[in-house]
């Protein structure tokens, strides 16, 4: 396989065009999983949130995971690039075989899973396939000034993404399905604690590439989660009376 610049581009822009439809369509209405599920789904239409998590996610991790195995050499060089598609790796590995499995979520519906599957393809080939095939970096990359600030903001955002989706799990007892007010951590000042650092995470991962893609995909999460961590506050302002006033949605001290 060899690199097609045009087919990176066109990849990246129908990421873009996604995002803004993705924008566009759950502004008003949040996407129907979780506590903004529609009641009137059918239980045979939904597929247990452990399982489905793991089989929404596997593409981001096996697709990439793929195209570095078919890759003849089997090497990526300089070492900047190999951490960068590492890093990625890194988070899917994390999202596809450790979160679902502690996962305490409601049965996730079978629709949108199917359409995320297609996603995390459709993902994981972009962001695989430009740094495996067509990334090019300077042998002192690593050094660069975006490479470590974006390394750092993915590591933080990383870690508040994990450590929140560990304060939302803490919130249940296995088998509960009910919801509470979140507690601690980046939540003290937010609704969208997991999300925010997951934002983070793929702002600092495209510095540190400086690539389309990686923009692209960046965009997309903040198009897909930011409007969804609007939702979440407006629910949790509705249900619970006691809720702090003074947290924002999604943004500490802004919005
Ligand atoms: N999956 C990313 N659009 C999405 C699935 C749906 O990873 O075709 C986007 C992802 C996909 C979507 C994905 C992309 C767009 C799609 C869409 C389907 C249709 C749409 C493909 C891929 C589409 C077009 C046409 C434009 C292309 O019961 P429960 O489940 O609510 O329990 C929750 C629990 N919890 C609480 N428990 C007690 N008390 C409370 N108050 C609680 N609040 C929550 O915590 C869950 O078990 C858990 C987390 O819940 P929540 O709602 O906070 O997070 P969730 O949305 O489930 O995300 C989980 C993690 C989180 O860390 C987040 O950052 C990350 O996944 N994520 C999620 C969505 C997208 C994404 C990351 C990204 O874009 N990078």
């Amino acid at each position: 396989m060899q690199c097609f610049p045009g087919l990176v581009l066109a990849l990246s822009s129908l990421l873009g065009a996604l995002a803004l439809l993705q924008l566009s369509l759950h502004l008003r209405v949040p996407s129907r999983y979780g506590k903004h599920e529609e009641r009137l789904v059918r239980p045979r239409g939904r597929l247990p949130a452990r399982c489905a998590w793991f089989l929404q996610e596997l593409p981001s991790f096996l697709v990439p995971a793929l195209l570095l195995a078919l890759r003849s050499p089997p090497r990526l060089e300089p070492l900047g690039c190999r951490l960068l598609c590492c890093l990625f790796c890194w988070h899917y590995f994390y999202r596809t075989f450790i979160y679902p499995f502690f996962t305490r979520g409601r049965p996730f519906p079978l629709q949108l899973l199917f359409f995320g599957m297609l996603f995390c393809i459709y993902n994981g080939f972009l962001q695989g396939y430009y740094l495996i095939y067509c990334a090019e970096y300077p042998n002192d990359w690593c050094t660069d000034i975006r490479f470590t600030s974006g390394l750092l903001l993915f590591l933080l955002g990383m870690g508040i993404n994990i450590h929140s989706d560990l304060l939302l799990r803490q919130l249940r007892k296995p088998g509960e399905v009910t919801y509470k007010i979140p507690q601690g951590g980046l939540f003290t000042y937010v609704s969208g604690a997991n999300y925010f650092g997951e934002i983070v995470e793929w702002f600092g991962f495209a510095i540190a590439t400086w690539s389309l893609p990686a923009f692209a995909f960046a965009f997309f999460t903040l198009c897909c989660i930011g409007p969804r961590a609007y939702h979440h506050h407006r629910y949790y302002l509705k249900t619970f009376t006691d809720y702090p006033k003074s947290r924002k949605a999604l943004i500490p001290f802004v919005f």
